[in-house]
């Protein structure tokens, strides 16, 4: 059954410094997705705070919004058939160590002790969080 969704993607600044922001957007629209709307940002803490808040006090959240605002990120408005849960599946787990082979983390993280935060994108985890993150990056 169709159930066509939005979701929002990041390459997060890892992924284009490493200049596999091409790589990753063929894997998107390999897949069948449709890329609505796109843009480079350099997201500030207010923004990065709003959009991690779930994680705010954890230990990793620091850590977390530090490498976010180490350099741009590509924000990326995402359609798709069941593209939420389908997007995920395509980036893989969150740990690109023990991400399985042929999801974006899988095949193109490096495990050379980086932290667990270079993982190259992210992807909006539930319609709810997809509309709150949509809005927050596009307006
Ligand atoms: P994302 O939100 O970025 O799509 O990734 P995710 O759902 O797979 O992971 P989540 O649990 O939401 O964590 C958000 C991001 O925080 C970093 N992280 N570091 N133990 C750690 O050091 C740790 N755990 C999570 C990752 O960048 C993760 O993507
Ligand atoms: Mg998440």
């Amino acid at each position: 059954m169709t159930h066509v969704e939005e979701t929002l993607v990041l390459i997060k600044p890892d992924g284009v410094v490493r200049n596999l922001t091409g790589e990753i957007l063929r894997r998107i629209e390999a897949k069948g997705y449709k890329l609505v709307d796109i843009k480079l940002v350099e997201a500030d803490r207010g923004r990065l705070g709003t959009h991690y808040e779930e994680h705010a006090g954890k230990p990793f959240y620091e850590p977390l919004l530090e490498f976010m605002e180490s350099g741009p990120s590509v924000a990326i408005r995402v359609a798709g058939n069941r593209v939420i849960e389908g997007f995920r599946v395509l980036a893989g787990t969150t740990d690109p160590t023990t991400a399985a082979a042929g999801t974006i983390r899988g095949d193109l993280g490096r495990d050379w002790g980086l932290a667990v935060q270079q993982n190259l994108v992210h992807g909006s985890d539930s319609p709810e969080s997809a509309e709150r993150e949509l809005a927050l990056w596009f307006d």
